[in-house]
């Protein structure tokens, strides 16, 4: 009898689960912000009033006015070569075991990569100096993310993947999307193997402007090449052919992307922070899930959404 209880409630979660995911992938996201924003307003004003105190630097200011206008900006010489180098031998060690790791992938989601930062994840909690996160916590990044959102994030999650050829038909996030973690959000890439041509599968998008050209049902859903192309001229694709290094953010809620086609003998390691405004559009995320270290600033402690102590 338990076991059915079991099995009923699982169901009934995952049910309720895909329910809302559908919800919102429709415009009626908006109404699922406005809702949680009603619920926890002290949270939004309180990170809304902090963005509002952040002084960016000239350089940042560029790139917050490219992110407002086309959805994305390179960000390489922004960042630190020293975190650059330390998130790379980081990154490096675990492709290299990454036969060992992907048997213990917790969760299974793409087979055409595989999570190396599972991990780190597991069950615990990170801690911020756990490269993975240390490197998402830089504050020029931070400042940019709060002036952009009009608030201060919180990291959502920090990602490594291993994408690798299949020979099967592309799926998922091959196929052209936006992204539906919150209304308002930024990624971080930063490509840790040369991505210098089309044959390691670049991260591939089409800027804000050409991606309002795009249509797509109510309730959105991947889009084929075939489909795009109706909407939009193939010559706007922006193809992140990049060496090694090279870091970009881009705003997936604005800009129709997709990535990881990769061809035969080709692989690519990528890491991803994604940045959120709280409070989330899902039940099950925006949660505390870092430890800090001492010595973190404020912005830092934000993004970490730690109760200080
Ligand atoms: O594998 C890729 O390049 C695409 C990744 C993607 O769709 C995403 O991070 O939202």
């Amino acid at each position: 009898m338990n076991v059915i209880k079991k099995i009923i409630s699982v169901f009934q979660k995952n049910t309720t689960n895909r329910i809302i995911q559908a919800f919102n992938k429709s415009p009626m996201r908006f109404l699922t912000k406005t809702l949680s924003i009603c619920k926890s307003p002290h949270v939004y004003l309180k990170r809304n009033r902090l963005a509002k105190s952040v002084v960016l630097t000239p350089q940042e200011q560029e790139i917050v006015s490219s992110l407002n206008q086309y959805g994305y900006a390179e960000v390489t010489s922004l960042l630190s070569v020293e975190k650059v180098k330390v998130l790379s031998d980081y990154c490096l060690d675990k492709m290299q075991r990454s036969e060992e790791i992907k048997a213990r992938e917790i969760l299974k989601t793409k087979n055409f990569w595989t999570v190396l930062s599972d991990e780190d994840i597991a069950d615990k909690n990170l801690t911020a100096d756990n490269p993975l996160v240390s490197f998402a916590l830089q504050v020029p990044v931070l400042r940019i993310v709060s002036a952009y959102l009009k608030q201060v994030p919180f990291i959502e999650y920090v990602m490594l993947t291993l994408s690798k050829y299949t020979g099967e038909p592309l799926k998922s996030s091959q196929l052209w999307h936006l992204d539906y973690d919150n209304t308002s959000m930024v990624k971080l890439f930063v490509y840790l193997t040369d991505v210098n041509s089309v044959e390691p599968g670049p991260f591939t998008f089409f800027d804000a402007v050409t991606s309002k050209n795009i249509k797509n049902s109510f309730i959105t859903r991947h889009l084929p090449d075939n489909e795009v192309f109706g909407y939009v001229e193939k010559t706007s694709i922006r193809q992140m052919t990049r060496p090694k290094l090279s870091c970009f953010m881009v705003d997936t809620t604005r800009c129709y992307h997709m990535g990881s086609r990769l061809q035969e003998g080709h692989q690519r390691l990528m890491y991803t922070a994604l940045y959120t405004g709280l409070p989330p559009i899902y039940y099950w995320s925006g949660r505390e899930k870092y430890q800090p270290t001492p010595n973190l600033e404020s912005l830092q402690l934000w993004a970490l959404k730690v109760k200080p102590s």
